[in-house]
């Protein structure tokens, strides 16, 4: 069986970021709008009275502080509370082919490859911005990259899981060299005016290279060890949006229709199916908890993070052992782990192991332990 490295990582982050103390400012503002607008009917009890949100709470609650975002003025506009992003015509490249080639260019140059050497992409995110044809197809044309492209959806899993298809079409011989991306657009399927998730989200895409060890030539050499995944059906994240939605007028605009979830139930239920997925997944791979140097989990909450790594070490991990990146990034779905990676890589020596690990919607739960060259 051939043995696959990750030879690149890239990174986009958008160039607006947003503060709590500006998100909670708008958030307020427009409750402070519906309560006025409503004060009749909140003092008939016929509407609920809606409460404010507070940037304490998102930072305790989350280790959230701030969140990269492709437009701020339509976010905490309190009129909108949605970011502006024009529609293109089918002549120009797509927003997430922008953001995948912006990624794709930096990973490329890591790994030291051109477009020639590598013979598939792989676009790996919660929502793709339209049906088709494949943003991927798209990313593969735009870049010059000849093979095949397709695109793919595991919600916050998506990248890990766009790992294992790379790291299965190099041992299969299908490719040589595979581009995977993520570019994630959170913030257009977040809802701005809900309490319980306005602050979970932000935008960002990151790219991997994954090759054949024999061909590879980059000096940030990972061996790809082993790669699991698991799927457990939960209706705690969803999004109901879909082509169905127009057949039936009645829930169109409906907050199903965008990210909604019961984030305690996630947090309980989850936890412990991450923290038993990567003890199992090691222990398969002969390695002891205390053999890993680095954890670079999915970043959806500070306190999650927490628990898992202190449940799979049998300790609290130091910030080394498991890096953030949530408290400037927020949650950026399936980009999250890989720009905990990305960023926090550059000291691991020679030998050194460790695990990148997403969860999120599905439920979705996928690791990948990796070895430095
Ligand atoms: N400001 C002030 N107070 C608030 C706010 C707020 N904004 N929101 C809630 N509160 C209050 C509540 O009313 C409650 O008050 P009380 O105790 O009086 O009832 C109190 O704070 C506690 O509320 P919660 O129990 O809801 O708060 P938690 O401590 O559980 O924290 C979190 C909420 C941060 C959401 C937490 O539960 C969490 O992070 N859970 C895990 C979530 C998670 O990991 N989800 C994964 C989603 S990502 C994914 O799979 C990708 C999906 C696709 C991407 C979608 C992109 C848009």
């Amino acid at each position: 069986m051939k043995q696959v490295v990750i030879s690149g990582t890239g990174l986009y982050t958008p160039t607006q970021s947003i503060s709590n103390d500006e998100l909670v400012a708008a958030f307020n503002t427009y409750v402070d709008t519906y309560n006025a607008q409503h004060a009749d009917e909140i003092a008939a009890g016929t509407v609920t009275e809606l409460a404010q949100s507070s940037s304490a709470f998102i930072e305790k609650a989350s280790g959230i502080k701030s969140r990269f975002v492709i437009n701020k003025e339509g976010i905490i506009d309190p009129q909108r509370m949605k970011p502006f992003i024009a529609e293109r015509s089918n002549d120009e490249a797509s927003l997430q082919c922008e953001m995948a080639i912006a990624a794709a260019k930096e990973a490329l140059e890591q790994a030291g490859k051109t477009v020639d050497d590598v013979d598939a992409v792989i676009v790996a995110c919660s929502n793709l911005q339209r049906a088709y044809p494949a943003v991927a197809v798209e990313v593969q044309t735009a870049l010059g990259i000849q093979g095949f492209a397709y695109d793919m959806n595991v919600a916050c899993s998506s990248a890990t899981f766009g790992i294992q298809a790379a790291v299965n079409a190099i041992q299969t011989g299908s490719a040589r060299c595979v581009l995977m991306v993520n570019p994630e657009i959170c913030t257009a399927h977040l809802n701005f005016r809900d309490r319980d998730s306005h602050f979970i989200f932000g935008d960002a895409c990151t790219a991997v290279i994954l090759e054949d060890s024999e061909l590879a030539s980059s000096e940030h050499q990972y061996k790809v060890l082993g790669t699991k995944l698991q799927t457990v059906f939960s209706n705690n994240i969803r999004n109901n949006a879909g082509f169905l939605n127009r057949c039936d007028e009645s829930g169109l605009n409906n907050p199903d229709k965008l990210f909604i979830q019961n984030g305690r139930k996630v947090f309980k239920e989850v936890c412990p199916m991450v923290a038993k997925q990567i003890t199992a997944h090691i222990g398969e791979l002969g390695i002891e908890a205390g053999d890993l140097t680095r954890m670079w989990l999915h970043q959806a909450n500070l306190s999650m993070n927490q628990l898992i790594s202190k449940r799979v070490l049998g300790r609290e991990a130091t910030e080394a052992e498991a890096p953030v990146i949530l408290d400037t990034y927020a949650n950026t779905s399936s980009a999250g782990s890989i720009i905990a990676y990305h960023l926090h890589k550059a000291d691991m020596q020679t030998g050194q192991k460790g695990v990148i690990c997403s969860f999120g919607a599905g439920y979705s739960i996928g690791s990948v332990v990796i070895e430095k060259l």
